[in-house]
């Protein structure tokens, strides 16, 4: 399987989080991305490629041109009001009930465009969140060319990302820019299968009114865990997208036998959907260890996680999501990807 990688997330770095009374150094950070590609080599991966370039229109199938033009005008905005020291974040957020409008203000704009304190700019925000796409789109395109599957190994993640809000080290939705591009490129159904431990509330969003992408999630349950007002069981879509969105909510603590038989409920539904192309946001914060996680998955489950989804015989995309135990999130990812290829 290609692994699509880029060197240009580096520079989004150096922000800092909230965890209960304190800012720590972010869980999302560049090493991240070191440490899976050092997993990958050592099981043997060799088929590594660079990033293409792409340009921002397939951005722009799934974002409004207001929300990406923040997110490329936010840290220049913040710097010459408050200078390159910090990070930009919001201060306030959504107040319901009310006409709410961004204006020239960087303040107005994080507020209107992001729902948490996960997503923090600094100077190499913006350049980062580009190159995600570009790794998603190079690997989507190892599909479009007949691949069986590819790996886009890229940062930030893009799950909690909907069309104009940002949140949980979120920018751009980079799962949903790839499903709308395979749409746009010919295929009739694509199925999202998101089995990182948080709801993917900016996918299920993106899509939820929609039947040509089957959105499935195996998550932690709203009542314990971020992003806690979506992702419950009875959101089924909308619409035309009525039965095309799955959420299968499990509690803190749940192992491997539990959440195997919930990913087997996806999978089942996946199968019957029939997609051209499945595309995997593939988060490992469902281990054991993993500092923003509650779950319990260990390190050779992945390998049953990756055998699992396989089994399928889809075409698939996988594109990285959450994974934070960085002592284990290189061998715990690149154990999805050894799992899936052995079958
Ligand atoms: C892509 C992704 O995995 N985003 C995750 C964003 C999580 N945001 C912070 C959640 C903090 C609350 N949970 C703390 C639980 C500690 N066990
Ligand atoms: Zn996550």
């Amino acid at each position: 399987m290609r692994v699509v990688y880029s060197d240009a997330h580096r520079g989004h770095d150096g922000a800092k989080e909230m965890r209960y009374d304190q800012m720590i150094p972010m869980c999302e950070n560049p090493g991240r991305m070191d440490a899976i590609v050092a997993a990958l080599r050592a099981q043997g991966h060799r088929d590594f490629a660079d990033a293409r370039p792409f340009e921002l229109n397939s951005i722009l199938r799934v974002h409004t041109p207001g929300f990406v033009a923040f997110l490329e005008q936010c840290w220049p905005l913040w710097k010459a009001e408050f200078g390159a020291g910090g990070f930009a974040t919001a201060y306030t957020f959504g107040m319901r009930g009310m006409e709410q409008q961004p204006n020239e203000s960087v303040h107005s704009m994080l507020s209107c465009y992001t729902f948490d304190v996960c997503v923090p700019f600094v100077k190499g925000t913006w350049t980062a969140v580009r190159s995600a796409v570009d790794v998603t789109l190079t690997a989507t395109q190892e599909i479009t060319n007949g691949a069986t599957a590819a790996f886009a190994l890229c940062r930030p993640p893009g799950h909690h990302a909907s069309s104009d809000l940002a949140g949980g080290y979120c920018y751009v939705n980079n799962a949903a820019v790839a499903a709308q591009t395979l749409l746009d490129q010919g295929a009739n159904r694509i199925a999202i299968l998101d089995i990182d431990y948080h709801h993917g509330n900016g996918t299920q969003r993106i899509f939820y009114d929609r039947s040509d992408v089957l959105y499935a999630s195996v998550h932690a349950k709203p009542e314990q865990e971020y992003p806690f007002l979506m992702g419950y069981a009875r959101e089924t879509g909308a619409g035309g997208g009525e039965g095309f969105n799955l959420n299968l909510p499990l509690p803190l603590g749940t192992t491997i036998a539990a959440y195997r038989e919930a990913l087997a409920a996806a999978l089942s539904e996946i199968r019957a959907y029939g997609p051209d192309v499945l595309i995997v946001s593939l988060g490992v914060d469902t281990f054991v260890d993993d500092p923003v996680g509650g779950f319990r998955l260990e390190t050779p489950d992945f390998l049953t996680v990756g055998a699992d989804i396989s089994a399928l015989g889809l075409p698939t995309l996988f594109v990285m999501e959450g994974g934070y135990a960085i002592a284990a999130l290189g061998t715990n990812t690149a154990n999805v990807i050894t799992g899936f290829n052995q079958r």
